[in-house]
């Protein structure tokens, strides 16, 4: 059996659904080898975002994926990121879309509506086109608490998106050759 003692897809996918994601154990992660990656990154908040997206190429490549198999656009805000997907995915070049964003909370209500927006437009596009779309998206009541994300004491979440996007791109391969 591939992947040793692990019985089946859908067991093989529940592995990694745990607490903070940056702990993963990458012997577990598919090679990513031949996958082809687009990643949507907003510009506000770059700080974060920057860090995140950096994250995720890293997490990327150090899983086989080809440098030049990782497409890389930005978008000026998260709300922004759906559109910026949606134009990657027509291209029909991906596995898998990473979304990378960071909201903040601020004194009015556009947080909510931003976070909606993307939150909705994520999921919208992967039923819509069949396509993993990762939602590397911090929504987050301060800076520190995202900064705690993009690479401080609660890992990196771009890590992790990466690491979702090459685990979903296997199992639509896998999925489809059933
Ligand atoms: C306007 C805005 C605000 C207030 N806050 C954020 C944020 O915390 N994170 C983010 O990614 N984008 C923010 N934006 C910009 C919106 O996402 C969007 O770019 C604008 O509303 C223009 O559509």
């Amino acid at each position: 059996m591939k992947n040793g003692t692990t019985p089946g897809i859908f067991f093989r996918v529940s592995i990694m659904a745990t607490r903070n994601l940056s702990d993963y154990d990458a012997n577990r992660v598919p090679s990513g080898e031949g996958m082809k990656f687009g990643m949507v990154v907003a510009e506000w908040n770059w700080e974060i975002t920057g860090a995140m997206a950096q994250g995720a190429l890293d997490t990327l490549i150090k899983h086989g994926v080809r440098k030049e198999h990782i497409e890389i656009e930005t978008v000026p805000g998260s709300f922004e990121l759906t559109m910026g997907g949606q134009l990657m995915i027509e291209t029909g070049r991906f596995d898998a879309i990473i979304l990378i964003g960071c909201v903040i909370q601020g004194e009015t209500r556009h947080f909510d509506f931003i976070c909606q927006g993307v939150t909705q437009g994520a999921v919208d596009l992967t039923l819509k086109y069949n396509i993993p779309v990762i939602y590397g998206v911090l929504t987050t009541e301060n800076q520190q608490q995202a900064l705690d994300r993009a690479g401080g004491k609660h890992g990196n979440k771009g890590d992790e998106a990466a690491v979702t996007a090459i685990k979903m791109a296997d199992s639509v391969r896998r999925l489809r050759r059933l």
